[in-house]
């Protein structure tokens, strides 16, 4: 899978991404990351890719041609794919979201900074608004990345045997059980003892209790219409 980014920091979305089973999949060529920077399309002097709202108010906006400009250039090089903005008024990252999109060969994904991103780019340009949650920062690029890294991992290859996707929290709509390793015993605390039993099928069937029991007790919200509720 081919991603591009669009930014006005490019090494701080590289250097995020550079970290674990993530990483390994750029360095192995699995994963191709490819940042632009839309300072390097803005053809007015000083660079500009921002400038005053129309209408008056706090703060600066993206302007829409170096963002336009950045797409164009992309396209010269490669395939943009699927378009995504990263905004707090986009559809909430979903774990089926990033389940499908690892089937994409393509993906860009456009960082905003400072108030916002002219909406005419937005309407004209965007396939996907998206936001990794009910809060604001201060750029796209740590939700861009969240994004990356959620898709990324679906991808096969990208995780090896030990660390397997199935396992997952969300992977069957359900939390994670609870994991124990060395010592056995720490203080009063001891294993569940299934765990130390070698029965592979009750160990199965103990952590699916215990992921339908967690997922009750924490997030009763995901099981909302489903048999298990
Ligand atoms: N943003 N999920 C970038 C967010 C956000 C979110 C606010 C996007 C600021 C510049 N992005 N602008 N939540 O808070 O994706």
């Amino acid at each position: 899978m081919e991603l591009n980014v669009i930014t006005l920091f490019p090494e701080m979305v590289k250097q995020t991404l550079s970290y674990g089973v993530i990483g390994k999949a750029i360095e192995s060529g699995l994963l191709k990351l490819n940042c632009f920077n839309p300072r390097e399309f803005a053809e007015n002097k000083h660079n500009r890719v921002d400038d005053k709202p129309f209408g008056g108010g706090a703060g600066m906006v993206m302007m829409y041609d170096p963002l336009v400009r950045t797409l164009e250039h992309i396209s010269t090089k490669t395939e943009t794919g699927m378009v995504v903005f990263l905004s707090p008024q986009g559809e909430k990252l979903q774990q089926a979201h990033c389940n499908e999109w690892a089937g994409l060969s393509h993906m860009t994904l456009v960082c905003g900074r400072y108030e916002g991103v002219d909406q005419r780019f937005i309407d004209q340009h965007v396939d996907k608004e998206i936001s990794i949650g009910d809060y604001v920062i201060s750029g796209g690029e740590m939700a861009a990345c969240v994004v990356i890294d959620a898709v990324a991992r679906q991808q096969q290859g990208v995780l090896g045997s030990d660390e397997s996707a199935e396992t997952d929290s969300f992977m069957n709509g359900k939390l994670g059980y609870p994991q124990y390793t060395r010592s056995e015993i720490l203080g009063q605390s001891g294993v569940p003892s299934v765990l130390l039993s070698g029965h592979h099928e009750a160990i199965k069937q103990w952590r699916d209790a215990q992921s339908l029991a967690i997922t009750k007790r924490k997030r009763p919200d995901l099981l909302e219409g489903t048999s298990e509720s």
